[in-house]
């Protein structure tokens, strides 16, 4: 059996005093917390794109990564990917991998060669998923690195791109069944303008709303029992994308009909360029019945794109993770490493460094919060902050009973309204550091 993470043994858990680089010091996949192994609670996916294609070429310099799978001819290279992929996946204890169609296989000249393309690799998959156990976390289609694309897919102003995509999405989500995926992303690459005076606005989301509708019809046709997902990025490549955060996917969701049929797949670097962090996404997401699935990745506070670094900032990994347990943890999402390795780190090996590292923040960011919620104090103080709400006024307000004229007659006859809660956010900030030791 070809090997391409040669010398990698199988990573295990060796506890916080550990100091092989090659272990978990946290990341404990069968240790119970809150009623929950780690590894359900975490559902920890590899990205297949970043892991098995990226070459580490940037704007500035040319293929940079050693990717002892690479082969001539590019179906061979397709088919040494499957091995790579599942090698790393048992290495890690990864239970999940994510892929676009394009990772999968390449496209071919036309339409019906990539479809040849994929077919000839899904097999493969399939038996490598029953082989070791590996599960496809969700599946997509790469509807925005080719030139078609280039005005957008669902938003494109042209409407065979449109049938393009369509068709192209269908065979994704066939693919994703087959497979068992646990979801379907849709993350609009270019669904969005460079140029408001070459845009119809209207007419373009009226499009994408189409193409979400013809996604859920087909998705019943199939039998397709996964979760669609919408991933939020405000920019990059675009100006400007539609599905520019959490709020705005909800507001589009609800504008045409489709709010049922989804949930969001929040990435931790596409929040911050909107001017938001993970944790906020997160907590909007669960307000509205939205929270689904996590790209876990950050960026780089100097630098302002889409960086896609691993994930290893602990407040981060420990305030996603709150909103998580909050939200009653995942049902079909997970943590999916949408990140890639520096350039610099050009080995394979540093690949299984940057999921160790990754894999053991969301750790301990998830035995932090439960931690905190165990100690209880940040839900009392969360609860009664709100106390004036459990009756009175407060009461009647919720439930309905009053309006302005109501309101007005109570003011008159108080004369003031006084605030009598601090907000304590220091001493807040303070419980939370106590858990980080
Ligand atoms: C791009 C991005 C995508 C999606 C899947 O910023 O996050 O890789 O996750 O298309
Ligand atoms: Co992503």
């Amino acid at each position: 059996m070809v090997e391409f993470f040669k010398n990698v043994p199988k990573i295990s858990y060796e506890g916080p005093d550990s100091d092989n680089p090659l272990a978990f010091k946290h990341y404990d996949a069968d240790a119970v917390i809150e009623g929950r192994p780690m590894r359900e609670h975490l559902r920890f996916s590899v990205a297949y794109w970043h892991a098995f294609c990226g070459t580490g070429a940037d704007p500035f310099g040319e293929a940079a990564r050693q990717l002892p799978w690479q082969a001539g001819d590019p179906m061979e290279t397709a088919r040494n990917k499957v091995v790579a992929c599942f090698e790393f996946c048992e290495k890690l204890g990864l239970d999940f991998y994510c892929a676009h169609d394009n990772d999968l296989a390449p496209e071919g000249a036309t339409l019906a060669e990539s479809w040849r393309n994929l077919d000839a690799i899904v097999p493969r998959l399939k038996e490598a998923q029953q082989h070791t156990g590996v599960r496809l976390l969700w599946g997509t289609a790469n509807c925005f690195s080719h030139p078609r694309f280039m005005h957008g897919a669902g938003t494109s102003c042209n409407a065979d791109v449109f049938a393009y995509a369509a068709a192209k999405i269908a065979k994704a989500m066939e693919i994703t069944r087959e497979l068992g995926g646990q979801g379907y992303v849709f993350w609009g690459g270019r669904e969005g303008y460079k140029s408001l005076l070459n845009t119809d606005m209207r007419r373009e989301l009226d499009h994408l709303a189409r193409l979400m509708h013809m996604a859920v019809d087909y998705k019943e046709k199939i039998g397709f029992q996964g979760q669609f997902f919408i991933e939020p990025k405000p920019k990059e490549p675009t100006k400007h994308q539609y599905d520019s955060d959490a709020a705005a996917c909800h507001a589009f969701l609800l504008r045409h009909g489709l709010v049922d049929h989804f949930k969001l797949n929040i990435e931790a670097n596409h929040a911050t360029l909107a001017g938001h962090t993970l944790h906020h996404e997160l907590e909007y997401a669960a307000a509205n019945g939205l929270f689904g699935s996590i790209d876990a990745n950050r960026g780089d506070l100097l630098l302002g794109w889409d960086t896609d670094q691993f994930p290893l900032d602990l407040y981060d990994a420990t305030f996603a993770m709150l909103a998580v347990l909050r939200a009653g943890g995942f049902t079909a999402g997970g943590l999916n490493f949408d990140a890639h390795v520096h350039r610099e780190s050009f080995e394979p090996i540093d690949l299984v460094y940057a999921h160790i590292g990754a894999m053991d923040a969301m750790a301990r960011g998830l035995k932090i919060a439960a931690a905190i919620r165990a100690d209880g104090r940040l839900d009392d103080f969360l609860e009664n902050r709100y106390a004036s709400w459990n009756s009175g006024i407060g009461a009647r307000i919720e439930a309905g009973d009053v309006g302005f004229d109501e309101l007005k007659n109570y003011m008159l006859e108080r004369g003031e309204a006084a605030p009598n809660e601090s907000g304590r956010v220091e001493m807040l900030e303070n419980l939370v550091n106590q858990y980080f030791r």
